[in-house]
């Protein structure tokens, strides 16, 4: 198929935010590891997250301004922990082209994923994030105030854009399935905001990011306690006993065009980027609390005082400023 020609937009210069490559998963010692699992237990208990864990973080939904297509996102994220529309309905037909321009720009300088063999990097930004103009395409894509109304509405909370990452999957061929190619449910918080954008068409061949709906463990129905966190690690059950549960309807294969967003809350069952055929190209971004544990190594969230009234301070908050 030819390539569309995307035109480098003339307003837009990119250099580099703090870059990072490779985990930043602890090893701890066991007595850390059990007194952590009892802080993040009580942590964790709903009134205690929303009212100490990260009652500075706080915000009025009111401030934000109303729109239908949010309101569906967020219901739809509260329901089945996962919600996909395409770019264009939220920003226009206009806003994949500076994000693809930058993409083909960078193939040739791909590098290999020290932790996941499977994937090519184009870039991993973490906060801080410098202001507009002169932040990566990505970076500014994911401080949008439509995905903040979102990120704030769902997790209850001003999360930190913890990463935006781009990366190309490999095809492994008949390969097993490694790390996040398996069913997992990632660690830590029992509400926890991606958004995948694909960079690519995304066919059965490529790997494609794969949900089991309502496994959020904050829905109601019965897969949000199936295999649960083993806080603060997220967990990997066996895809035969994920299987064994599933009934037709219970799976969201999200195979779909470049340009498709997808919200999802990784706490719930997931796996992607198993790409057996074709390449996938997506990127990600992590929106965490401010008391995630593994903040990057370069940053110090400043103290934010009292609750936040005004909408131009949740951009600066979220951006690590
Ligand atoms: O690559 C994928 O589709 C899965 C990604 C994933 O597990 C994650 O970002 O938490
Ligand atoms: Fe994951």
């Amino acid at each position: 198929m030819a390539q569309k020609a995307y035109k480098k937009p003339p307003s837009l210069f990119f250099c580099e935010e703090s870059v990072r490559s490779g985990s930043m998963a602890a090893k701890r010692s066991p007595i850390i590891e059990l007194f952590r699992k009892f802080y993040y237990q009580i942590r964790n208990h709903p009134r205690v997250y929303v009212h100490i864990t990260n009652r500075r973080y706080k915000i009025k939904e009111s401030l934000f301004p109303k729109d239908p297509l949010i309101s569906e996102i967020i219901n739809s994220l509260r329901q089945n922990g996962i919600a996909k529309v395409d770019v264009a309905s939220l920003f226009g037909p206009k806003k994949l082209d500076s994000l693809i321009y930058w993409v083909r720009e960078k193939e040739s300088e791909l590098e290999i994923d020290k932790k996941k063999g499977f994937f090519r990097n184009y870039g991993i930004f973490c906060p801080p994030f410098k202001a507009e103009p002169n932040s990566n395409p990505f970076v500014q894509f994911y401080l949008e105030k439509k995905f903040l109304q979102i990120a704030t509405a769902y997790l209850g909370y001003i999360p930190l854009l913890h990463t935006v990452e781009i990366r190309k999957t490999i095809p492994v061929g008949d390969a097993k399935p490694s790390a996040s190619q398996k069913w997992h449910r990632d660690p830590e918080e029992k509400r926890i905001l991606k958004i995948f954008l694909y960079l690519s068409d995304v066919d059965l061949g490529s790997g494609p990011f794969t949900y089991i709906v309502g496994s959020n463990p904050t829905s109601k129905g019965p897969w949000s306690r199936r295999f649960p966190q083993k806080l603060p690690h997220g967990v990997y059950p066996d895809a035969n006993l994920v299987e064994k549960f599933t009934q037709p309807g219970d799976l969201l294969e999200a195979t779909a065009p470049m340009g498709t967003i997808i919200f999802c809350d990784t706490a719930g069952l997931h796996r992607g980027g198993y790409a057996t055929k074709n390449e996938r190209i997506m990127a990600t971004g992590f929106y965490s609390s401010f008391k995630y544990s593994e903040l990057p190594p370069e940053f110090t969230a400043k103290k934010v005082r009292g609750q936040v009234s005004k909408l131009d301070e949740v951009r600066e908050i979220v951006s690590g400023n």
